[in-house]
């Protein structure tokens, strides 16, 4: 018979971080607060979860890296905010995060979570942060969830 392997939306007694860059943080701390408000409406204990504050999203990586390989968390969520009208450099942060982000998983072997906003405009970064186009840091701790709880059921 086939068999099936998925991670349901149940965070059970496992412990995330969440990577929270503080550039733009007028859009980072609404991620933030969607992410959070996602794991406890899942059931995640406050105490479960612990964020880590980083000068922009081109930190985020070596620390989801560094927090990934402590052994400590089931999933690293990274929230950022990186609009391209705010910067001339957007496209090297833009890129760095993204290989970086992707780096600290594969180097890990811990679900790292991409919950960083690229944006041409600072109205689209807000439309994903909470208003017309929903939250993405929801989506990144739902994602976590369901990475963390699929890792487990992988190593069974
Ligand atoms: N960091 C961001 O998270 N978003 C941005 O849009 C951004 N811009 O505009 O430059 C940004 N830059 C800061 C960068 O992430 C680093 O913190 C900084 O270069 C120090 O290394």
């Amino acid at each position: 018979m086939r068999k099936e392997i998925i991670g349901n939306l149940n965070p059970g007694d496992r412990r995330f971080a969440l990577v929270v860059g503080r550039f733009n943080d007028f859009i980072t701390r609404r991620l933030e607060e969607g992410a959070l408000d996602c794991f406890a409406r899942h059931g995640a204990p406050e105490g479960n979860i612990t964020v880590v504050r980083v000068p922009g999203s081109f930190e985020i990586p070596l620390t989801a890296a560094k927090l990934a390989r402590s052994g400590g968390y089931a999933a690293v969520v990274c929230l950022g905010a990186i609009i391209r009208g705010s910067t001339p450099h957007f496209d090297l942060v833009a890129a760095e995060a993204a290989k970086g982000v992707a780096q600290a998983g594969f180097s890990s072997g811990v679900p790292v979570i991409f919950g960083i906003l690229t944006t041409d405009t600072i109205e689209q970064a807000v439309e994903r942060a909470g208003t017309k186009a929903g939250n993405r840091g929801w989506d990144a701790a739902m994602s976590a969830m369901e990475m963390a709880d699929l890792f487990a059921a992988l190593e069974q």
